[in-house]
Formats: structure tokens, sequence, C-alpha cells
């Protein structure tokens, strides 16, 4: 079900609270504060359904997005109603109300240090934003946006949204002419085509898949906080183990319900090993699939592949290792991206700065302060939760000594209460 507050115009940075708490039955009983927030990192990372999940497409597409009229077919009987209509009409729909001409802004989900989105189809549409040169910024929402369509990513461009990243990918590509495509033949843009269907519509759920029986590695292995991931300031310990909860049980049954779930996890190892080996004889030694130049299908191929490769050695996860030793091709092709579009990895990684591709403001000095806009700067956030990422962090290693203190503490009080 949609919240009120959906379709009112926000500015970015803003305090909101925009998705709904899922129903987390047992957790919610234990802490229900706590739960909703993990389930959200639980979705954005494709395992969870949040409320925003079910939000049917047409209730936001009512109203116009930048003050455009619809109007169609009004009857005498409508006039009454008309001025307050055409008013709510009127108003944006986009959560950028001070958005800058031909900008693209990027809703997408946080940073981890070890990649710049978990999420495959965000890290396509930001890889494909930096090939196809376009001005973007992204939004810090802290996962608690989604688009109409209930998911990440989505984008607003001259007050207006587009959601997913295949249509947001088009759709920029006509307005802007970036066909990244254009050089290809049909013969190639068909193999593009079927290359990209087993990516994200097999592949991508092969990841899945494991994520969603190995949350704790899944974690560990992209070294995910989900006090910064949400902007919480709850313990990292209760945050994960919701997150763990959510995951788990959200991300399994929607592996089981597209397909893949109804397997044992080695046979559905075997089927990525299967898509990965296609790929990497498809590379063979071109630098980008179809030659000297990347297309489509190499953001789309990096996006997914980057999800394999970009998990921290420690954590053992087979598809990894199959890659490294049978398709070294791969692992080449993810580099070559990586340092085609992504120079400020290092900056993104160990900031998790979402905007690290647009030069800092200069810092305020006291005379252009005064008057200046209110509106807090993508540099103050930044800093703000930076220092948050720190507090948190030595916020975590002290709860992290106190909790098993205090349950055996409790336990203690449970069995004297017992006993009497
Ligand atoms: N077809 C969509 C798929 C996007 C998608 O599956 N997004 C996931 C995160 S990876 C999502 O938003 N899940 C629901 C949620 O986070 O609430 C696209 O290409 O953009």
């Amino acid at each position: 079900m949609a919240t009120e507050t959906e379709n009112k115009p926000v500015v970015a940075g803003e305090e909101e609270k925009k998705v709904e708490a899922p129903a987390v039955e047992a957790a919610a009983a234990a802490a229900p504060a706590a739960a909703d927030k993990p389930a959200e990192a639980a979705a954005a990372a494709g395992g969870g359904d949040t409320a925003a999940d079910k939000k049917p497409e047409e209730k936001a597409d009512a109203a116009p997005a930048a003050g455009g009229e619809g109007g169609d077919g009004a009857t005498s009987s409508d006039a009454a109603a008309a001025p307050a209509k055409k008013e709510k009409e009127m108003k944006p729909t986009v959560h950028k109300a001070n958005f800058e001409k031909d900008v693209v802004y990027l809703y997408q989900f946080t940073r981890t240090p070890m990649l710049p989105s978990i999420s495959p189809f965000c890290l396509k549409v930001e890889t494909w934003l930096r090939l196809a040169g376009l001005k973007y910024e992204n939004i810090d929402h802290k996962l608690k946006l989604r688009s109409k369509k209930g998911q990440l990513p989505f984008v607003e461009v001259n007050g207006e949204e587009i959601a997913d990243s295949t249509i947001i990918m088009q759709e920029l590509a006509t307005r802007y002419d970036k066909d990244l495509d254009a050089a290809l033949t049909q013969e190639q843009r068909n193999i593009a085509h079927a290359m990209i269907s087993m990516l994200e519509n097999h592949l991508v759920w092969v990841v899945l898949s494991w994520r969603s029986k190995n949350t704790e590695q899944m974690l560990k292995g992209y070294k995910i906080n989900l006090q910064h991931a949400l902007g919480s300031r709850l313990p990292n310990a209760l945050l994960n183990f919701f997150f763990k909860f959510q995951f788990s049980r959200k991300g399994a049954k929607k592996v089981k319900a597209q397909g893949l779930g109804v397997h044992k996890p080695e046979e559905i190892e075997e089927f990525g090993r299967k898509d990965l080996k296609v790929l990497s004889e498809l590379l063979a030694d071109k630098p980008f699939f179809f030659g000297d130049e990347p297309t489509t299908l190499d953001c789309v191929a990096f996006s997914v592949l980057a999800q394999i490769h970009f998990i921290l050695d420690e954590v053992k996860y087979g598809l990894k290792e199959f890659m490294q030793e049978n398709c070294p091709n791969l692992v080449g092709h993810v580099s070559r991206i990586k340092e085609r579009c992504f120079p400020d990895w290092e900056d993104i990684c160990t900031k998790l700065d979402l905007n690290a591709h647009i030069p800092k403001p200069e810092p305020e000095t006291k005379e252009n302060k005064e008057g200046a806009d209110t509106e807090k700067t993508a540099e103050q956030d930044k800093n703000e939760s930076e220092k948050e990422l720190e507090k948190d962090n030595s916020n975590e290693k002290s709860e992290k000594k106190e909790e098993p203190e205090k349950v055996v503490e409790e336990n203690k009080e449970k069995e004297e209460a017992a006993a009497k």
C-alpha cells in the first residue's frame, strides 16, 4: 500500500519515511522499530519484497510529472472539482524538486567498501551513465525510496521519473543520442539481446540464490555496514540479525518463485558456471564483447560479474573461484570496465561517496555563508555520513563488548525468576 506522502515532491536529502515497514512478524514482535529498515536493504539487495514492491504504477502516474495537464474527456460535473484537481496535478511527482535541467538524478543502493553497488541493476545504470558521458548525480536516500514501479534503480530527469534499468538506458540513449550499440550489426544486437537476457534473468538469480542462502557471508563478503546503508543508529548486530532473517526468508521465496530455487545449491552453481563459460567464450581475447569499444552488453556483464568478482577473498564463493580459474578473460573484462568507468573507485569504496565524480564545492567562508541556500550540499551530506559511520563503528565495538555481558545478566535474572 502506498503512503500518503509518496507523491509529494521531496527535496533530496530531507529526512523522510517513504517505505512502509513490511511484515516481519516474529522479528517485529521482538523489536518493531528495528524491523523495517533492514528489510529495505534486504529488498534492494535483491532478496526482500517491501510494501513498495506492491505499489501499482497507476497510482503515481495519475498526475503528470512536471506540471502537465490531463483533462481529456472532462464533463461539466468535473468542473467543480477542477481547480483542486488541477492544483494537485500541477504538483511535480518527483523527489528532487530543485532539479537542474538535463541532469540525471539517480536513486540507487548505498555504496559498499567492495564495489559501488551490490545491486547489479543499479551498477549497470551508473556504469552506462558514465560510458554515455551524461551528467548525473546520485541521491542519498538511505534506501528509503523506490520507483513508482516499486524498485531501484530509478532516475529523475527534468522533473520526470524513469524506472527500470533497461528502460532508463533506452530512454536516455534516445533522448540524448547516446546509443552505445550504434555501430553493431543486427546479428551482434541479437546476440547482445540473448546474452543480456541470460545475465539478468538467469545469472543474476544464481547470484541472488547464493546470497539468500549465505546472508552472513554476503554481509561479510561485501563488508556491508547496515548502519551506514540505512542511516540508522541501531546497533549493527541488531540490524544484521533482522537483515539476515528478512533476506534469507524473502530472498529464498523469490528465487523459488523464479524457478531456480527448487534446485540444490550445487546444481544452481553449476548453472552459473555454464553462463560464465558462455560469456567467456563469446568475449574470447577481445577487450570488449564486440571489439575495442564497450557496448550495452559490456555494461550489463560488468554489473553482474562485478557482484561475483568483488567479494572478499576470505569468503568462500564457488562462482568467484570458478571465474578466476576458468575465465580469466572475464576477470580482465571486469578490470577494464572498472578502470574506464570508475577512476574514482577507491574514493567510492573508501569514503562510500555516492558522488565521488562530482567536484566538491569550496568550503564556505563567512561571507558566502550569509544568504546561502539552506539545502545541504553533497559534501556536507558526505561528511556527516562519514562522521556517523566512524561514530557508529566505535559504538558497534563497544556494543559488541557489552552485549554478551548483558545477555548473561538477563539470563541470570530469568533463571532466578524461574527458580522462585
Ligand atoms: N527489472 C528491474 C529490476 C530491478 C530490481 O530487481 N531491483 C531490486 C534491487 S536489485 C529491487 O528494487 N527490489 C525491491 C526493493 O528493493 O524494494 C531493473 O532492471 O531495474
